[in-house]
């Protein structure tokens, strides 16, 4: 792998967020998943390379490493940290200058669950992809999606879920906002979540990333 990338994941698998931080403290006066991110988008390195074989893996590999009980839950969160601090200067890669949107789309992390990497990334490059994203944030229960429903009609709903035990939350909101509003589309993701999970739920579309969301979306114009 290119010595930037590795260095960049390297930086969010130890929760190294900018030179300025002196956590860890081995890694103290270096540059930090920040700046190094800065760096391989000045020398040309594309936003998918980045994410792709640099910061998606480094948080697959904390979420081996806390599975294997070697770091904890502060770590964890000093590494979600130094991903979002990259994910600050991939962001306007994502952002259209398109005027017109394609259409709404409401996207939440569902009640219980307080990751949102993922779905900021998901809300990230449906809004590059050309759709308002309206993003109810996370722990978002069923009352928030309906009552961002009625004041969108017609919005496409996005749920994210990274606990199997807020898959369960999932169900239910799928639940509340098919009854109350049938017509709506609902799509799901997150890393536990299956297309076997979604059809049980009956939610309409799985997507297991942000560029099947996008695909999604835009298969719905009519
Ligand atoms: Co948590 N955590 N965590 N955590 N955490 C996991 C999910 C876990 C798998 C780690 C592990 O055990 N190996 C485990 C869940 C186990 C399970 O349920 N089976 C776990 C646990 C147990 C917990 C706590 C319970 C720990 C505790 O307190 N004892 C706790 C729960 C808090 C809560 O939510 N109530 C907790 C807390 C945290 C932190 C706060 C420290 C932090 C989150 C910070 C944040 O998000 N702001 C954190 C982190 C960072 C992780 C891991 C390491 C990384 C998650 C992540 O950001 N991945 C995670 C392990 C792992 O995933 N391997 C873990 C990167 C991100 C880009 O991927 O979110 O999957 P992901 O999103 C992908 C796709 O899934 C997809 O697109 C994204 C880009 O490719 N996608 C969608 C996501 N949403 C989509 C929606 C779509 C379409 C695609 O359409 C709508």
């Amino acid at each position: 792998m290119n010595t930037i990338l590795e260095n960049i994941a390297n930086c969010v698998e130890s929760g190294k967020i900018n030179r300025a931080s002196t956590y860890p403290p081995a890694m103290k006066d270096m540059e930090g998943a920040d700046e190094l991110t800065k760096k391989a988008l000045d020398i040309g390195m594309t936003p998918d390379e980045i994410l792709e074989n640099a910061l998606i893996p480094a948080m697959a590999a904390v979420g081996d490493k806390y599975a294997r009980k070697e770091i904890f839950v502060p770590q964890m969160l000093m590494s979600a940290k130094a991903m979002n601090s990259a994910m600050v200067h991939i962001k306007p890669f994502f952002l259209s200058g398109a005027a017109k949107r394609k259409g709404k789309f409401i996207l939440g992390t569902v009640s219980g669950d307080l990751h949102d990497i993922g779905k900021n990334l998901v809300a990230m490059m449906v809004e590059g992809g050309g759709w308002e994203v309206i993003d109810l944030g996370v722990d978002a229960g069923s009352d928030k999606f309906i009552k961002a429903l009625e004041e969108n009609p017609g919005a496409v709903v996005g749920l994210s879920a990274l606990l199997t035990t807020t898959m369960e939350n999932m169900k239910n909101i799928v639940a509340v906002i098919k009854k109350k509003h049938n017509e709506t589309r609902i799509m799901v993701g997150g890393a536990p979540v299956t297309a076997e999970y979604c059809s049980r739920i009956g939610a309409d579309f799985y997507s297991p990333d942000p560029q099947g969301a996008v695909r999604y979306l835009n298969s719905l114009i009519p």
